[in-house]
């Protein structure tokens, strides 16, 4: 190691009040001003710039295993991987303690916790006062979006996590490419992190979109803390995206290439935790891979989409550069590719210590282990009456671990759209494909999803929640003008991707899952795809055009095609108490609820 690198991983305490202490490598003004002011309001003992090599990430692992935040797991077995066991408060989402900080309540709409700015800033102020004192200050530089992107974003995280450091070098494009991408630019996202005391009664993930600024402060968990995704990517961006014309949505990007060397590329939104990462790499049934299927993945949450003026077409990009998916569920024939995602350089999140360094959870094996530690650190056995793993565990792995990563997941240019996929988490009403009318049609789709709650958040799981475009946390400004804007994106639109609902969850009377799902979802997909492609049949229905029973290739599944149609099935009359259920939205958007959304929901009536 050279000096200089030596000298970027030791990390250098500054004298709080004396910003020209700051790093070198900054060099952006605005940026060195901000730290300054950050640094005099948390006074940290220490900051460490993060550079995003590996060195550096290396030592913060060790780092971390020294101090106890981190516990390095196997290295044979799991080569680069850690485990980190979080505040037992602190395991979801917290989304009462989410605000959207405007000057106006309006701006903030009637979906969102609204604290109006200047209160915000002085309420999170009074808890960052002194908050790092004892603490090192990490400054995180990162690149949301491949780098030379029209649309790639800078953000600055300052966090006192060491967690959240390591994490932001495997979710995001981190380091010194970040200033490279920003040179002396002013388009930087300002996010600010403190773990506090991880106390719920302390805790605030405030934004401020009016200033490209995020607060987080008292939890380290992942969408509160790893500010580049949720709040950066999601909230942040879709207010920016309503401003310039162009979207962020909270949905999978994949790539499936028939038999005919066509590669169609489809995003798909399905609320947290109803598998999205599943799905963006799923492994299609042997039959298919043997007639030339290949699905591959771009990303499994987060896409920015943007028309292309010079096709008119829709194209996206992956803005992340890794995966934070459930544990929970996750095994080698559910989803064998995300166990090749984190079988190296990753780190759990709740997950379940072996004694043999190695990590477990509900569902990885058939056979449970016969101990463990637990999530939280206690003696675990199977008869305990616990959970080993915590519902929302996570393993947190970089994009370029996949087997079966697109070509095209680091292409600036992204990759057109072909389909938008919207799906609900519904154990009964509704099918298990169909296709709307149109692009106005499909938007009322997608803003009227309605979804069981899971444990991506905290509250109470499997209650009907309305989750228009599976966005309801995401929206980072008025549901109002955001429902207009995917309205109005249609006008730009020359050849727009067509629209279709799906739902893998459906129930019979017992419980029992309808549909196997998982890799033979790929059946769905590829009517999807051949609609896409003028070729597969479909009929008429009241909510939209859905396949018959024959159009969906069963071959080598144990389902009849009567069953088929049980799951296909519509019923008129849920179908209206399904619209009553969607008043509820309605009712809170009330006299700001767009035209076009009351036409469709006529239109659908009228069907009835
Ligand atoms: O928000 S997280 O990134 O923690 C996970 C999710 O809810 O999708
Ligand atoms: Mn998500």
């Amino acid at each position: 190691m050279n000096l200089q690198a030596k000298e970027r991983v030791n990390p250098s305490p500054v004298s709080p009040r004396d910003p020209r202490a700051l790093p070198p490598q900054i060099t952006n003004a605005a940026v060195r001003e901000w730290i300054a002011r950050c640094v005099e309001m948390c006074q940290p003992e220490a900051v460490y710039l993060c550079d995003g090599s590996a060195a550096q990430q290396q030592e913060l692992l060790d780092r971390g295993t020294r101090d106890g935040t981190l516990i390095r797991l196997n290295q044979q077995k799991l080569p680069g991987c850690y485990l980190h066991r979080s505040n037992p408060n602190d395991v979801a989402r917290s989304e009462q303690l989410t605000f959207i900080c405007t000057a106006s309540e309006d701006m903030c709409g009637p979906t969102n916790n609204w604290m109006e700015t200047k209160t915000a800033y002085a309420k999170l102020r009074g808890l960052f006062d002194g908050c790092m004192r004892g603490r090192t200050m990490y400054i995180v530089p990162f690149v949301m979006g491949p780098v030379g992107s029209p649309l790639a974003k800078v953000g600055v995280q300052l966090t006192d996590s060491l967690y959240v450091a390591v994490s932001m070098a495997v979710m995001t494009r981190m380091g010194d490419v970040a200033w490279k991408q920003l040179g002396e630019g002013d388009e930087w996202t300002r996010c600010l992190h403190s773990l506090g005391d991880v106390n719920p009664e302390r805790r605030y993930i405030c934004h401020f979109p009016q200033d490209n600024t995020i607060w987080s402060f008292g939890s380290g968990y992942g969408g509160n803390a790893l500010l580049g995704k949720k709040s950066l990517a999601l909230r942040i961006a879709s207010y920016l995206g309503w401003q310039q014309g162009w979207m962020a949505e909270h949905m999978l990007l994949m790539g499936a290439k028939g038999p005919d060397g066509k590669k169609a590329y489809i995003a798909a939104a399905f609320p947290s935790a109803s598998g999205k990462t599943n799905f963006a790499m799923m492994t299609p049934p042997a039959k298919y891979q043997e007639q030339g299927w290949e699905i591959t993945t771009v990303g499994d949450d987060i896409v920015w989409m943007w028309v292309d003026p010079a096709t008119g077409r829709l194209r996206a990009v992956n803005p992340e550069a890794g995966y934070f998916g459930v544990l929970p569920g996750t095994n080698e024939k559910t989803n064998p590719i995300a166990m090749r995602c984190m079988d190296r350089n990753a780190i759990y999140t709740n997950a379940a210590l072996l004694p043999d360094g190695d990590v477990w959870w509900e569902g990885k094996t058939e056979q449970p282990p016969r101990e463990a530690i637990d999530w939280t650190g206690q003696p675990w056995t199977p008869d305990c009456g616990r959970k080993a793993a915590h519902p929302n565990s996570r393993f947190t792995a970089p994009m370029c671990n996949n087997p079966a990563l697109d070509p095209a997941a680091n292409d600036p240019n992204g990759v057109p759209i072909s389909a938008i996929v919207f799906g609900g988490r519904r154990s009964r009403t509704i099918p298990l494909v169909y296709q709307a009318f149109n692009w106005m049609h499909g938007v009322y789709v997608g803003a009227t999803l309605g979804s069981e709650t899971t444990a991506a958040a905290t509250g109470q799981v499997g209650v009907v929640r309305r989750d228009p475009m599976a966005m309801l946390p995401f929206i980072g400004y008025n549901i109002r003008d955001y429902l207009v804007h995917w309205f109005r994106m249609r006008k730009k639109m020359k050849d727009c991707p067509r629209i279709f609902h799906v739902n893998w969850f459906r129930r019979d009377e017992q419980g029992h899952f309808l549909w196997p799902g998982f890799g033979d979802n790929m059946r769905v997909l590829k009517w999807i795809i051949d609609r896409c492609q003028g070729r597969a049949y479909a009929s008429e229905t009241t909510l939209g055009w859905m396949p018959r029973a024959e159009d969906i290739d069963l071959e080598g599944l144990s389902l009849t095609v009567s069953q088929l149609e049980v799951i296909q099935s519509v019923d008129n009359d849920a179908v209206k108490n399904e619209l009553l259920s969607q008043e509820e939205l309605f009712l809170k958007m009330a006299g700001d609820l767009p035209k076009e959304m009351v036409f469709q929901r006529e239109l659908l009536i009228s069907r009835l």
